[in-house]
């Protein structure tokens, strides 16, 4: 069942005005449109409107197939344009104000910054929807007071009701640059009798990836703290600590799609065990996935019977580290890359002989930039030259994940990029089977191998174990890895294979569905 949008097929369009509200006053992009007024009518009065291919001049037809999305749009960004009524930063008001139209506004008095000095003053190439998002840079080196924080704010004219259509949760999308400072976001609401409750992202680091995060807050969140969701007057998105500010540094993110969604499936926050397909509902297609894996079983891993040591590889300066608390690894790094004809990064290893194999999941990754490196790696010596094989994770660079091998010692290195779409948590896994080295990612529910696999002729004992490096020289990231990766997403009862035992587990979980929140 789909749970997030109408879905009308095949209507005949008995009537079509060409003037007034309809979803055609809205821009239409990919397979996804936004209604101006979200769920504002039923599926069959959109319907009836017009047909998709001329919002100018409609005419009775056929409308195959429309599938309206099921959120409130509090902003995409894409009614905003050069004139001087409608520019991004007269609604997203900001430190720097404006001055006309007359009489201007003075500023808010923090170091925010939103959209460009000239036109086009959004931004129209970093977009996550439409064709415009919102450049927010921040500045937080003020002197004190508002000048330590950064925050942009709309106010509406009349309170918004954020319970409508039984909204539950809202969301935006937010896009750093490892070159920013890492600075806390966050979002305030204020309601109309000035109730206000500020929400931080979960992660200070968040403003460092150059890739789009979408950042799920429910509602609740803010209710709980006094603010009416009935009435919300003020929406807040800043920078830095708006009740203690405190020295900070300077940076650049970009805002998309600010949504209030119903319950959905949101599989990063809750979905049922047993849907394998990472979507929040137990159907045929899980069972179909599970017969992939059918009599799949377990590989023991030797190189988890032993302990790691660990050093620098190739002299990165500062020293790395690396910890153990019995659950999480973690490995501090500096070192230019992993990659060329020579590593700078810190490894963990033992050595093995022989097949072998070595399954982690990276849990974390502090995005120092977008080749930062971890994961697994084989090597045949702790030369900062030697053969290796890995498979990375990346700072977002690369799909996300790389599978990298050096044939010969001081050897040039290659990679295959072709799995996209990886970010931490992700399970990665490589596999020695004589010279040939094969990496692999866990993906959408099951694994997949990333590109072909690469010969790379070694000595035994070879050093098998965990990598990491910043790839910014004299900057430090921390990786922390763990071993929560199943062999097969279709492992539901714990006995290393895949069978019958698993399919009685899925069975009992028939058409169980999970929404969010
Ligand atoms: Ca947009
Ligand atoms: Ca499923
Ligand atoms: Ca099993």
């Amino acid at each position: 069942m789909q749970i997030s949008a109408y879905h009308l097929t095949n209507l005949a369009v008995c009537g079509a005005y060409p003037t007034g509200e309809s979803m055609f006053n809205r821009r239409r992009y990919g397979d996804e449109f936004s209604p101006r007024r979200g769920l504002s009518g039923t599926p069959s009065s959109l319907a009836s409107r017009q047909r998709l291919n001329d919002p100018q001049r409609p005419w009775k037809g056929t409308v195959w197939s429309i599938t309206v999305a099921n959120f409130i749009v509090v902003d995409d960004f894409e009614d905003y344009t050069d004139d001087v009524s409608s520019r991004i930063f007269q609604t997203w008001r900001d430190g720097y104000g404006f001055s006309e139209p007359a009489p201007g506004y003075p500023g808010n008095g923090t170091g925010s910054a939103v959209g460009y000095s000239q036109p086009p003053f959004a931004e129209q190439t970093i977009v996550q929807g439409g064709t415009q998002s919102m450049p927010l840079a921040y500045d937080n080196t003020g002197a004190g007071g508002k000048a330590r924080y950064s925050e942009t704010q709309r106010e509406w004219p009349s309170p918004q009701d954020w319970t409508r259509n039984n909204v539950k949760a809202l969301t935006l999308y937010f896009y750093g640059d490892p070159n920013n400072t890492a600075e806390q976001l966050y979002v305030a609401v204020e309601d109309n009798a000035g109730h206000v409750k500020v929400v931080n992202h979960p992660e200070l680091d968040s403003v460092l990836g150059a890739s789009w995060h979408e950042w799920n807050i429910e509602l609740t969140q803010f209710s709980a703290a006094g603010v009416n969701p009935k009435a919300i007057k003020k929406m807040y998105i800043g920078l830095g600590n708006r009740s203690s500010p405190k020295a900070g540094g300077t940076g650049t993110i970009y805002i998309d799609d600010i949504r209030a969604y119903p319950s959905r499936c949101v599989p990063s926050k809750a979905k049922p065990a047993a849907s394998l397909n990472n979507d929040c509902v137990v159907d045929s297609l899980d069972v179909a996935m599970m017969a992939q894996e059918w009599l799949v079983r377990d590989v023991a891993e030797d190189v988890w019977k032993g302990t790691f040591s660990s050093q620098d590889i190739g002299a990165p300066t500062p020293a790395g580290g690396f910890s153990f608390d019995g659950n999480t690894y973690t490995i501090t790094a500096d070192g230019n890359d992993i990659w060329g004809s020579a590593d700078a990064f810190h490894y963990a290893s033992r050595q093995i002989s022989g097949d072998c194999q070595i399954t982690v999941r990276v849990t974390g990754l502090q995005p120092v930039h977008e080749w930062v490196k971890a994961g697994v790696m084989i090597r045949d010596t702790l030369n900062a030259g030697a053969p290796n094989a890995m498979i990375a994770i990346t700072g977002g660079a690369g799909g996300g994940a790389s599978f990298q091998w050096r044939p010969l010692a001081d050897g040039a290195s290659s990679s295959s990029r072709t799995l996209t779409g990886i970010s931490p948590p992700a399970c990665v896994r490589l596999v020695r089977k004589g010279d040939t080295f094969t990496g692999y990612v866990f993906l959408n529910g099951k694994w997949q191998q990333e590109g072909q696999s690469a010969t790379v002729p070694m000595t035994d004992p070879v050093y098998i174990g965990l990598a990491a490096t910043s790839h910014v020289a004299g900057t430090l990231t921390t990786a922390t890895f763990d071993r929560a990766c199943t062999f097969s997403a279709a492992e539901l009862h714990a006995d290393g294979i895949v069978n019958f035992k698993d399919f009685a587990v899925l069975a009992d979980m028939w058409l169980e569905e999970l929404l969010w929140p």
